[in-house]
This record gives structure tokens, C-alpha cells and sequence, in this order.
């Protein structure tokens, strides 16, 4: 029986909750950084830059980019800039909100909130089963509350189904590099792209959505042939030697096409296949049927620009490969990424400076949510079906390894399918706006509404998620709590408390040892009280692990170094700033080698028709706009920057044939759902293509849930759309 006893300590009294400081409530921030300045990472995007917080009595009151850091190296974006300002916001929850039976959200404290959290899931769980309630997380909290919160839901609260939104954006590249590599383990280090002499860029507008990455790039020496592969002419695109401008989901027919080409005229490395790879020659046989004609005709691109693209990779010696959202939010994101994968190892180029196959990661923390989130691996990138990998994960937390369930729990759609389903009947959000980012949103809120109990745990009360929600959670933000994140290059970083929370907000770190000590497994955290002695715990969930940290010493070791990339074993002596993979050859398989892995490619689920001639693109609008805006949206120099309503790209001739003039409104139909938005006319999108950027509501009402085979992750990226002027 998983079913937690009741804490020995008894029931809670509200005198025990007023004790000042307990579990961070009314608590006066800890003067972490009482210094003038102190250095932190950045809460938004996966580049991880070093923010330098001025401090005045252990407040901030400024911050500039940190000039020594080895990532940004002095640079910031505008989130960067503006990352204090959206903190105080009157749209901050201040206190727990709960429903009445009115229907009505009305302030409460917590100690009524968590009452009503326990209840009412143990209550759904004793009437539906112990499965029946769920939860969804982020990869926007610091690793230590990430592994608290998978800790506190599997061997806590005895729950089984949990995911996160990294299943939105990150699943496709953590199944491609553990059927590749043997290990979820991006392989580069951001000096990479300081060092390639050919760049390649899958799917990924770097100057919109890493625009200090992108920095990087142009810091590169060597004049680097740039070759960027999307289907829009982006901001991106307009800075390449070279736009390959192909057929929306067709890059894995590229790929392919492209290593017949290498094959072909013998421009591949034997050595490295010979002495580090499986499954050459089956690959060998299997691209010969992407023919020219093949390739052309799927691609829409020319033979010329093909075999440019063919030639630039043999010619260089240091060549890297990087994606992002164009490939992994795709119905065969897998086998895509994993086409450009093979691109690598057949070339040699992976291992060695400014080379790799690269997947570009987006939320400040969604490493760390691959690793220690413990949803779809068990903490430390462990397996939930190996028995050692539990006993080991039993010990350190000590706890019998009954604790730990030995099946993964369902991915987000079979989730929200669950619900739908009535499997799921309690469901709890924490640090994600499902209602605004989830595929097919009409569905999705249709869905959210059937549960018998919603709790959402967010800084702000005003999320489409939160208003939905039965009761929520006052969470503190970036810069109002300490722990850690792992960044794009695996390189692990601090985060400190240099802002109070406002009102009675709490640390979502604080918030799980709340929730923990009135469901009654308090016992079981008895060690979990502050987010270092955490890390001390990821340190040992980590060991004998390709991503084993056991080598990092404590925060101040991170702080001394300039973030610490992983792995670092205890006794490494390797301190060195830029640290990548396999540059011994040797991959994470039991045989020490790469896998070369593919399958045919298939047509887009949604093909376009005559009702539906366009084909919708979405993705990052501005590099001023984060995700559903909750927190862009805040501050006054960043609003400004942006469009404050939705807009869609669209190409000259199709609104000409459409009678639509620039920025006139216009409706944009799918089978799901209908919005308006105002047209902006472009060549960045190709005629037959539009784009609508993903921060603005109505752009979930139109995409089409379908999921990769191997990931589950949507596919966000394509589906078939009308535009009409509104009349
Ligand atoms: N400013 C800003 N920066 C962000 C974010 C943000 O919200 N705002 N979010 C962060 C997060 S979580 C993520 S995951 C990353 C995402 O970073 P990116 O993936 O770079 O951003 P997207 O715009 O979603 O998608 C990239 C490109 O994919 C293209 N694309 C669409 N379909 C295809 C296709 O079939 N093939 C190819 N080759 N390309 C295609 C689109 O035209 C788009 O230009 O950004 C991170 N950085
Ligand atoms: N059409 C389309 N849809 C997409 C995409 C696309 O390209 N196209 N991209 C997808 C991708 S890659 C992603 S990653 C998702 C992102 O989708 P979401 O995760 O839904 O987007 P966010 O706006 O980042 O939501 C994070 C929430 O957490 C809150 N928050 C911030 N910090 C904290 C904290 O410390 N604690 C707590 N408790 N809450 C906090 C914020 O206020 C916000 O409400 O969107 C996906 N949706
Ligand atoms: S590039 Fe990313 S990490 Fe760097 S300042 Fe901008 S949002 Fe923050
Ligand atoms: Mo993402």
C-alpha cells in the first residue's frame, strides 16, 4: 500500500504555521549576497548567461550582463536586461486563491490551501485509484526543486503519472541521443561555435531565440560557411551563406538525400565509422532510394543548392550541427534528428573542437528536468524499470525501494488523453501555462475543465491556467530563491535569492516541503530543508552516471569556476572552462559505440486541401517575448518591443489572391479552431506558408495534435490552415 501514513506529528495547528521563518513564510530575505554585486544565471532561455545583480542591503536594485562569464561573456538580450523588472507585477499571486462554491476565485491562506490540496487529492485518489491524479512541471525551476518535486509526487504522494512541458520541446532530442549515444548527453561546448568552419543550423532561429548564442557565432574567426535549413527566410536565415528554404518537414528526406551524396562520392570518415559506430552499412543500403529526383521533388529545393549544401560538409574540417524546434516538434522528430546525427558520425565530425551533433535545448532548466526531474527517467537519468537503478535511488533517499514505481508514468497527452478518458481526475500544474502552450488549446481547456480538482502553482494568479484552476499556489520566481540549473552545454550554474517574494509567496522549493508535511510523508524529507543540502543529494543520484557531479564541491565551487559542466566525477582534476563528449570516440552503449538509427520518412499527417491551401509554421516571435508572455508581458521596456496583439506572416502573392491588403485583419482557420489576427505581408514566408508566432493565445486554437512515435512530443510546427479577409 503506497498510501502515505498521516505525519506522527499530528494534525497541524495554524500556531505551528505562524512560526516565523517556517518553511520560508514571513521570512525576511536571507542575505545571501550581502556583497555589492553577485553573479546569477538568467531565468529564461537555455543559454544560461551570468546576470551581475547589484545589490543594496542584500536587495537588488540593477543588473548588468557579468563581462567574465565563459558563456555570454558580457552580453544579455532584453529578457536578460529586463529580468528584475517583471518581478513586481500586481498580477503576482500574493496569497493561495481558492474556488468557493460559487464558482469564485477568493484569496485564502495556507493553511486552508493545503487542507484542501490533501483532501481533495487523497479523497479523488481513495474514490478513482491512486493514479488518478497527475501532475505537470516545467523545465523553469531550479534542478533542486524539480527533484523534490518528483521525489515528493513518486515516492511521496504515491502518484505515477507526472510529465513536463520539456515533453513540448525536448523529448525528441533525450530519445535521439539515447538510441544514438546510449545517454541523453549534448555533446558541445558554446566555444564550438566559435570554432566550426561550417555551421549548420536544423530547424533553429538562433538570433530570435539564442540571440547570445548567436553572439557567439559572430565572434567566430574563421569566417564560417553558415548553412541554416527552415522553411522561412528568418532573421536567421538572412545572416547564412546559404538558406535551404525546403518543404516544411522534410528535413529527414534532406538528410538522407545528403548522406547518399556523401556515400556516393566517398566523402565520409571509415576510421571513425569503422572504429566508433554500428549499422553503417544498413544505413549505407537504406538512403540509396533518396534519389535526386526524390529529394527534389519532397524537398522543393534545387539540385544545386543539395549539392552546395553536400559539398560544404566534406570541405570542412571542423563541422557542427545544431537544431532545434523545426526538427524535435515534429510527427517524425525522432528519425530526424537522429538523420542529422548520422550526418555527424559519418563525417567524423563529433568529439573534436567545433564539431557535433547538437541539439539546442530552450528553458533555462531543461537539462536539469531531463536529468533529475525524475518523469520520464528516474532521478539522475536512471531507469525506473532497472531494479539496481532503484535500489540505488532507495538508498540515498532512504527509503524502502518499494517507494519507487518500477514503470515510467504516462507522457503529457496520454495525460490530458487520461482526463478525457476519466482516468485522471486530479491534476496539478506547477511552473507551466498548459491552457496557452499545449497543441489543439480549444481541446485542451475543454479537458482541464472536466477535473474534479485543478491546483496551479505560479508566480502569477493571471495565467489562462490559473484562472482555471480550483486552487492556486503563490510561487517565488527567478531571483527569489536559490538553487541551480544546467544550461545547453550541460554547464550547471547558480541561482540566488536577490528579491523578497511578495506577500505570502513562497519558494516553490518550500512550498513541496508544505505539501510533503501535510500529505504526511514529511518524514521521507527530513534531509530535503534547503535547496544546497539538495544538491548534495543530486551529487549522489548522479554518481557512475554520464552526467555524474559528484566532483563539484558545493555552490560557492560553481560560483569560483563560472558554472560547472557535467560530468565531473569526484576525484577529476579537469577544471577546464569548455568541456565536450566523446572525444575519445566512445559512445554511452554497453559496446562503447554510436548507432546509426533510421526509418522511412513519412508525409505530413495533415496534408493541405482545397478548404485548407496553407500551411501553418508557429514558433518564437521575438527575442523580446518569452513562451505565453506571463512574464515578458510585465515589463513596460519590453512591451514595447513586440506587438502587442497577434499578427500573421503572410506572402504577398497569397494575400493578393486573397484581396488582402497589409495589415488589414484577416481570420485564420484550421479544423479546430478560427482566429483573427492582422496581416502582415512578407517574403519570409514562402507562397503556401504562413507563420503565426506562439506567444499570443489564438495560435494553439489552430494546431493539430499529433505526437512523434518515439517521443510523444506534438507537433507543433505544421499543420494545413485557410487565411480570408474579413468582409
Ligand atoms: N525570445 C525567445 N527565446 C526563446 C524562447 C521564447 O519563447 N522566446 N523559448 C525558448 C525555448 S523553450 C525553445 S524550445 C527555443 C526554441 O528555439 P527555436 O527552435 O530556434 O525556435 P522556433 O521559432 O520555435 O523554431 C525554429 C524554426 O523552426 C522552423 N521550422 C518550422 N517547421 C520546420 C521544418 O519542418 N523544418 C525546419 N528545418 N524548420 C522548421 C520555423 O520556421 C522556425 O524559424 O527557444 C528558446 N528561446
Ligand atoms: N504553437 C506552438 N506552441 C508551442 C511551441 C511552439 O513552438 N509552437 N513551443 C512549445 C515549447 S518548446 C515550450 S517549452 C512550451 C512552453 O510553454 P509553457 O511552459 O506553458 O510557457 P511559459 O509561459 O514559460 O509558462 C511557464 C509558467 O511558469 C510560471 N513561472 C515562471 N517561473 C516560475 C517559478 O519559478 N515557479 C513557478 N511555480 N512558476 C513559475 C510563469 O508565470 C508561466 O505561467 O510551449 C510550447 N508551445
Ligand atoms: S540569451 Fe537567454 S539566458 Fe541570455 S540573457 Fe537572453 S534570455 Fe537570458
Ligand atoms: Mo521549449
Amino acid at each position: 500500500m503506497k498510501r502515505l501514513l498521516r505525519d506522527k506529528s499530528g494534525p497541524l495547528t495554524r500556531e505551528l504555521l505562524l512560526k516565523p521563518g517556517q518553511f520560508g513564510l514571513g521570512k525576511v530575505p536571507e542575505k545571501t549576497a550581502p556583497d555589492a554585486t553577485t553573479d546569477m544565471v538568467c531565468g529564461y532561455c537555455s543559454t544560461g548567461c551570468s546576470l551581475r545583480v547589484h545589490l543594496k542591503d542584500g536587495e537588488a536594485v540593477n543588473l548588468t550582463p557579468t563581462t567574465d562569464y565563459p558563456v555570454n561573456l558580457g552580453m544579455a538580450c532584453p529578457k536578460g536586461w529586463e529580468a528584475l523588472s517583471v518581478l513586481d507585477s500586481p498580477e503576482r499571486a500574493t496569497t493561495p486563491w481558492i474556488r468557493n462554491s460559487r464558482g469564485e476565485l477568493k484569496p485564502t491562506d495556507w493553511h486552508t490551501a493545503m487542507h484542501a490540496f490533501v483532501d481533495r487529492f487523497q479523497t479523488i485518489q481513495h474514490e478513482h485509484g491512486q493514479d488518478s491524479v497527475a501532475f505537470l512541471s516545467t523545465g523553469q525551476m531550479p534542478t533542486e526543486e524539480m527533484a523534490f518535486l518528483g521525489a515528493l509526487t513518486k515516492f511521496g504522494m504515491g502518484l505515477k503519472h507526472g510529465d513536463g512541458n520539456t515533453r513540448q520541446c525536448m523529448a525528441t532530442a533525450v530519445v535521439a541521443y539515447k538510441q544514438s549515444f546510449g545517454f541523453d548527453a549534448p555533446p558541445y561546448t558554446y566555444s564550438d561555435f566559435e570554432e566550426s568552419d561550417v555551421i549548420v543550423l536544423v530547424g533553429s532561429n538562433l538570433c530570435i531565440a539564442h540571440p547570445i548564442m548567436w553572439e557567439r557565432v559572430m565572434r567566430n574567426p574563421h569566417s564560417p560557411e553558415i548553412i541554416v535549413v527552415d522553411p522561412r527566410m528568418t532573421e536567421t536565415a538572412m545572416n547564412a551563406s546559404l538558406h535551404l528554404p525546403l518543404q516544411p518537414k522534410s528535413d529527414q528526406t534532406l538528410c538522407y538525400g545528403i548522406a547518399r551524396i556523401l556515400i556516393e562520392n566517398g566523402w565520409i570518415n571509415e576510421s571513425f565509422i569503422e572504429n566508433s559506430t554500428n549499422g553503417f552499412e544498413e544505413f549505407s543500403a537504406f538512403v540509396r532510394q533518396y534519389t535526386d529526383e526524390r529529394l527534389i521533388s519532397e524537398t522543393g529545393l534545387n539540385l544545386d543548392d543539395v549539392n552546395k549544401f553536400a559539398e560544404l560538409i566534406h570541405s570542412g574540417k571542423r563541422v557542427s550541427f545544431w537544431w532545434t524546434m523545426g526538427v524535435n516538434q515534429s510527427h517524425q522528430g525522432v528519425r530526424t534528428a537522429q538523420a542529422i546525427i548520422n550526418l555527424a558520425l559519418m563525417t567524423g565530425n563529433i568529439g573534436r573542437p567545433g564539431t557535433g551533433a547538437n541539439s539546442i535545448t530552450g528553458q533555462c532548466n531543461a537539462m536539469g528536468s531531463r536529468l533529475f526531474s525524475n518523469t520520464t527517467n528516474l532521478l539522475g537519468g536512471h531507469d525506473f524499470e532497472n531494479r539496481e537503478h532503484r535500489q540505488k535511488i532507495a538508498e540515498v533517499m532512504g527509503c524502502d525501494v518499494d517507494r519507487i514505481p518500477s514503470e515510467n508514468g504516462w507522457p503529457y497527452h496520454q495525460i490530458i488523453e487520461g482526463i478525457l478518458r476519466e482516468k485522471i481526475k486530479g491534476l496539478w500544474v506547477i511552473c507551466t501555462n498548459p491552457a496557452h502552450s499545449w497543441i489543439n488549446q480549444n481541446q485542451c481547456r475543454d479537458i482541464l475543465d472536466r477535473l474534479d480538482f485543478l491546483v496551479v502553482q505560479d508566480m502569477y494568479h493571471t495565467t489562462e491556467t490559473a484562472q482555471q484552476a480550483d486552487l492556486i499556489l503563490p510561487a517565488a520566481g527567478w531571483g527569489e530563491k536559490e538553487g541551480t540549473f544546467i544550461n545547453s552545454e550541460r554547464r550547471i550554474g547558480r541561482l540566488k535569492k536577490v528579491h523578497k517574494a511578495p506577500g505570502d509567496s513562497l519558494s516553490d522549493f518550500n512550498i513541496f516541503r508544505l505539501i510533503a508535511h501535510y500529505w504526511g510523508c514529511g518524514d521521507l524529507f527530513e534531509d530535503w530543508e534547503t535547496p544546497d543540502q539538495v544538491f548534495e543529494l543530486l551529487k549522489k543520484f548522479s554518481q557512475d552516471q554520464p552526467c555524474d557531479i559528484t566532483g563539484i564541491e558545493n555552490y560557492s565551487a560553481l560560483d569560483r569556476a563560472g558554472g560547472i559542466q557535467w560530468p565531473l566525477p569526484a576525484g577529476s582534476s579537469d577544471l577546464a572552462q569548455e568541456r565536450r563528449l566523446f572525444s575519445d570516440g566512445k559512445f554511452f552503449h554497453s559496446d562503447g559505440r554510436a548507432k546509426f538509427l533510421f526509418n522511412p520518412t513519412r508525409a505530413m499527417p495533415e496534408q493541405i486541401n482545397s478548404k485548407f491551401p496553407l500551411i501553418l509554421l508557429t514558433g518564437r516571435g521575438s527575442a523580446s517575448q518569452w513562451h505565453t508572455q506571463t512574464r515578458t508581458s510585465q515589463s513596460a521596456v519590453l512591451r514595447k518591443l513586440y506587438p502587442e496583439k497577434i499578427f500573421v506572416e503572410l506572402n504577398p502573392k497569397d494575400a493578393s489572391e486573397r484581396h488582402i491588403r497589409a495589415n488589414e485583419q484577416v481570420t485564420v482557420k484550421s479544423q479546430r479552431g478560427q482566429i483573427r489576427a492582422r496581416a502582415v505581408l512578407t517574403n519570409s514566408v514562402k507562397p503556401g506558408q504562413v507563420f503565426l508566432p506562439m506567444h499570443y493565445e489564438g495560435t494553439n486554437q489552430l494546431t493539430l495534435g499529433i505526437f512523434d512515435p518515439h517521443s510523444h512530443q506534438p507537433a507543433y510546427k505544421a499543420c494545413a490552415v485557410q487565411v480570408t479577409k474579413i468582409v
